[in-house]
């Protein structure tokens, strides 16, 4: 039984993609009509030569971006997520999103692999940059010390995953006994393919409304929207 795996678990792993923030209104990246890549190229969008090309066109994207994070409120996943953080042993959450509504629901140090939307950095040193180190004269506005435009601090396309961030997660991943996939489409690597270091006896459960690569391996697919789903699975294991 899923509720009774969840209660001996002594460390649970999380990943998690943009499903599970469809619900605050945020959209998804694929599948809906109103994705992003339903209607946008995700290299001109996300990408260092998409950046190269058209720097205005997509700062002005992330600006819009940020506004609707900033406008949008953590859901009951994302809260049951962070009910879940303290109910065992052990947990590590990993996210693929650039939103901060783990955090905002009282998850504590998710693990960003595709960094922060709310973060802004330099796009030749990669430092990060706040209001006093930029010039704000041109669009996008560009680093005080070096010129260079800023770029918003998330990892797009052909770009490298934090050597850090992804470590721990892999770590996390390998000394695992459940790892609980929620809200993503499993096809941007290397994300996808962190499933692979679950231990073989470790069931691997998949919350998506939709079939996924992650939902065909999985020891239980539960095919439902992340909001309803989650918190009836924590109350199922650990009662209201
Ligand atoms: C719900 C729901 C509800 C809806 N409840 N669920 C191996 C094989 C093939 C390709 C590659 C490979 N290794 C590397 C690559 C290349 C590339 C890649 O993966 N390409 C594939 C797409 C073909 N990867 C990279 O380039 C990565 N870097 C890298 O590998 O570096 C090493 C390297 C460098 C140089 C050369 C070669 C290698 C970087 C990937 C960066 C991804 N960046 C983005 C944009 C981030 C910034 C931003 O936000 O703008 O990250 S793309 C976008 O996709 C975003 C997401 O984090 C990521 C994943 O999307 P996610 O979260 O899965 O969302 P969706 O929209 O795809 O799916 C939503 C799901 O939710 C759906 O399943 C719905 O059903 C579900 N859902 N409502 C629960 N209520």
């Amino acid at each position: 039984m899923l509720a009774e795996e969840f209660q001996e678990a002594q460390h649970v792993v999380v990943l998690t993609g943009a499903g599970v923030s469809a619900e605050s209104g945020i959209p998804t990246f694929r599948g809906s009509t109103d994705s992003y890549w339903s209607q946008f190229d995700p290299m001109m969008l996300a990408s260092v030569e998409g950046f190269r090309e058209n720097p205005k066109l997509v700062w002005e994207w992330y600006a819009m971006r940020r506004e609707k994070v900033l406008a949008a409120q953590p859901n009951p996943a994302h809260f049951a997520l962070a009910r879940l953080e303290g109910l065992v042993p052990r947990f590590t959450l990993i996210t693929q999103n650039v939103d901060d509504l783990h955090e905002r629901a009282g998850s504590q140090n998710p693990l960003h692999l595709h960094g922060s939307i709310l973060v802004t950095r330099c796009s030749a040193e990669g430092r990060a940059l706040d209001g006093a180190d930029l010039l704000d004269d041109t669009v996008p506005p560009r680093c005080r010390r070096c010129g260079a435009y800023a770029r918003p601090g998330v990892v797009w396309f052909g770009e490298m995953l934090p050597r850090d961030v992804w470590d721990a997660a892999e770590r996390a991943v390998a000394s695992a006994d459940m790892l609980l996939i929620v809200g993503t489409s499993a096809v941007v690597h290397p994300a996808a393919s962190l499933a692979a270091s679950l231990p073989k006896i470790a069931p691997l459960v998949v919350v998506n409304p939709e079939e996924t690569e992650h939902s065909r391996a999985a020891d239980y697919f539960i095919q439902a929207p992340a909001g309803a789903a989650l918190p009836a699975l924590v109350e199922a294991a650990f009662g209201k």
